[in-house]
């Protein structure tokens, strides 16, 4: 059993579970704290992180090191997004295997060719696997994990890649027969029609997982009141504010001349002693320095 929390148990409610984006132990933390079900452990926030796109640049041992060390930082549930899993089914089987003992919750594996296009970029080049090579990259999926509670998800790219409703309904079913205990239906629209649509056409034999960055109206009750939503996924809002936050602060440091404008704005040092569990550190030279 993995060391952070299952998936499984939270689907278990009839609300959708909320995952918000994590890339660093901190910002798992906090989202935890926030009061979230699961993390979502974010290949574009790693990449963003790093100071890099998010087209299969950054490796599995990068993201894993980091799924790792957000697993001893938080109890959540942790959804791993593998993209396109770093490779064929084979690797897909290596990757599941070491993303379970990592301590992952679930993972996601989308459909689209290695080395993958990030997808909501506008135009970018957004090519898929044919149908059976990806059933089975998920079969492979299915196979390599040692506990049931572990999650595997499907994530279809059909609507990002602009080839319309039916492929993508085509695919989610294919995927769904190859074993896939959930779909993830992306679109990068800019209104829910386009996934509220596919959500009316779904037959509902697995839940469905959405990422609605693209179209921020859709809410929690809205999504809720479909009866077809297991997951929702606040797809990159965690270096998305810390974007905000730092360009904010930085910029007043330097037009301010000093650190007396943004004083009162920032997190007080004590509030990261805290997440630092620097009262443990206390505790801990207390009874053993001599
Ligand atoms: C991610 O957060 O890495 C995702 C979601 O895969 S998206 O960037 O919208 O494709
Ligand atoms: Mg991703």
């Amino acid at each position: 059993m993995n060391s952070s929390g299952s998936l499984a148990r939270a689907l278990s409610r009839s609300a959708p579970i909320q995952a918000m984006a994590t890339h660093s132990p901190l910002s798992a933390k906090l989202a935890e704290e926030a009061g979230f079900d699961a993390l979502w452990a974010s290949g574009f926030e790693l990449s963003a992180l790093y100071g890099l796109a998010d087209v299969s640049l950054i490796t599995m041992t990068q993201h894993i090191e980091m799924l790792r060390a957000i697993a001893r930082a938080s109890a959540l549930p942790i959804i791993a997004d593998i993209d396109t899993g770093f490779g064929n089914a084979v690797n897909v089987a290596h990757a599941v295997a070491e993303y379970e003992r990592a301590g992952a919750a679930a993972v996601v594996i989308e459909d689209k060719s290695f080395p993958k296009m990030t997808s909501l970029i506008a135009g970018g080049r957004q090519e898929l696997l044919r149908i059976e090579e990806f059933q089975g990259k998920i079969e492979a999926a299915c196979a390599a994990r040692s506990s049931d509670d572990f999650c595997v998800i499907a994530r279809v790219e059909a609507l990002i890649a602009g080839l319309g409703q039916a492929e993508a309904l085509k695919r989610a079913q294919a995927y769904c027969e190859a074993g896939a205990d959930m779909i993830l239906i992306h679109s990068k629209q800019k209104t829910p029609d386009e996934i509220e649509a596919f959500i009316a056409a779904w037959d509902g034999l697995v839940p469905l997982v959405l990422v609605p960055t693209a179209y921020p109206q859709m809410t929690v009750d809205r999504i809720a009141a479909t009866g077809k939503v297991g997951i929702v996924i606040w797809g990159n809002h965690a270096i998305r504010a810390s974007v905000a936050a730092m360009q904010e602060v930085f910029a007043r440091v330097l037009a301010d001349g000093g650190l007396h404008g943004v004083e009162e704005t920032i997190a007080p040092v004590t509030e990261i002693f805290r997440l630092q569990k620097m009262d443990d550190i206390k505790d801990l030279e207390q009874r053993f320095l001599r």
